[in-house]
Parts: C-alpha cells; sequence; structure tokens
C-alpha cells in the first residue's frame, strides 16, 4: 500500500535539494519506552536528514528513559554543545560535556573535534494512555518543558512526542499500522531542517 503523506512539512522548501542540510547539526534525544514504535519514528527522522544533505557525523543520537526526561535531555544537550563550541579545550565531546559541564576535559576514546552548537533537536516520545492520570500529567509536563527549552534557548526543539490512546495509534504514526500513514519521524526530521536554517536567518 502506499503511505499517504498528508503532512504539511512534505513540500517544505527547505528540504527540497539533498545538500540543503550539508551544514546543519541536529540532535535526536529519544525516550526508551515503546521501542518498536519509537525506533521506527527515529529512522523515520534520520532518513529525512540524511536526504537532506545533513552528514551522518553531524547527527547525534541520545537516549532518555522516558518522555518525561526529554526536556532536561534537550537543554542539557544543547547547553553542551555550545560549552564545546566555545570550549579551547580540543577533543571533548558532548557526552563528556554532560557528564562532566564544567570541568576540564583532556580528551577521551570517544573525544570528537570541537563543533559549533546544535542547530535542532528532535524530541522523540510516545506516551500511550493508560487507566491512571499519568499519561496526562506526563504529557503535559514534557509538552510544556519542550517549549520552555526552545523559547530559552532559542533553539528549535522539534516536537516528536506522540501522546496516542492505544498502541495501535503509535504505530499507525511510525507507518507500522494498516491504515497507511505515514511515518510522522520523517516529517520531525526535515521539520528539523527547515528551523535549522530559519533560525540562521532569523539570527
Ligand atoms: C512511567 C511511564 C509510563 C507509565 N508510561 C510511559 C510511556 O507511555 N511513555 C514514556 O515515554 N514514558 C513512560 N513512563 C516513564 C516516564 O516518562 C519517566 O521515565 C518515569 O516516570 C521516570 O521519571
Amino acid at each position: 500500500m502506499v503511505k499517504a503523506n498528508n503532512s504539511p512539512w512534505r513540500d517544505a522548501p527547505a528540504n527540497t535539494d539533498s545538500t540543503t542540510g550539508s551544514g546543519l547539526r541536529v540532535a535526536i534525544v529519544h525516550a526508551r519506552w515503546n521501542t518498536v514504535i519509537i525506533d521506527q519514528l527515529v529512522a523515520g527522522a534520520k532518513k529525512n536528514l540524511l536526504a537532506a544533505g545533513v552528514l551522518e557525523e553531524n547527527i547525534t543520537v541520545q537516549t532518555v528513559p522516558g518522555s518525561y526526561e526529554l526536556p532536561l535531555a534537550v537543554q542539557r544537550l544543547y547547553a553542551a554543545s555550545q560549552l564545546q563550541a566555545n570550549s579551547s579545550v580540543q577533543g571533548i565531546s558532548a557526552t563528556d560535556l554532560l557528564s562532566s559541564p564544567t570541568a576540564e576535559v583532556t580528551g577521551s576514546a570517544n573525544a570528537a573535534s570541537p563543533k559549533k552548537p546544535f542547530d535542532a533537536i528532535i524530541a522523540i516520545g510516545v506516551l500511550i494512555k493508560g487507566a491512571t492520570m499519568h499519561f496526562e500529567y506526563i504529557a503535559d509536563a514534557v509538552s510544556h518543558g519542550l517549549m520552555r527549552v526552545q523559547l530559552d534557548a532559542g533553539v528549535p526543539v522539534i516536537f516528536g512526542l506522540l501522546t496516542v490512546l492505544t498502541e495501535e495509534q503509535g504505530l499507525e504514526r511510525a507507518g507500522l499500522g494498516n491504515s497507511g500513514m505515514h511515518n510522522h519521524g520523517e516529517d520531525w526530521g526535515s521539520a528539523a531542517v527547515e528551523l535549522g536554517l530559519k533560525r540562521r536567518d532569523w539570527a
């Protein structure tokens, strides 16, 4: 079955060329609940980042236990990338900085050369409604948290949080269901490229 893509991102001008995103640095932070759906969403986001020319080496993927942890992870990851870019210390990875943001790190096995801050961060999680109010509280907190980080930091935070009533609804939105719905992760990859580029124009 051909997947219908009714997304408003599908014709986004920034993603029409395979080199458009070649100068961008993008992070994906995802939760580890509902991994079948999550893995597909992350793959979709990566697919469209790469298709828009974002280099594999400029895509950072990190995980957190659950969606509730997404806002802090996005905030710290972005701060670490800023620190990394500003640091005169060579050979510090974002992971080093996350674990020791103020320390003088003298390099490590996974060290990367200093890079610029992330142009956009995609936060991905899947919340499935249960029998209690848990879903409502987490969905509300994460939505507001991600918006706060986005506005406080001035970096595009792509909202990749599915808040679904059933697992089937989640599978559908990851392109894994029977309805022919496309993978929403692809939209988020495209949105990250478009917003990453627009943010530079808005600077
Ligand atoms: C606890 C919990 C529950 C019940 N459901 C989900 C879910 O559907 N999706 C998700 O991403 N995380 C869930 N979590 C975990 C919370 O997000 C969080 O990781 C824990 O409460 C620890 O802070």
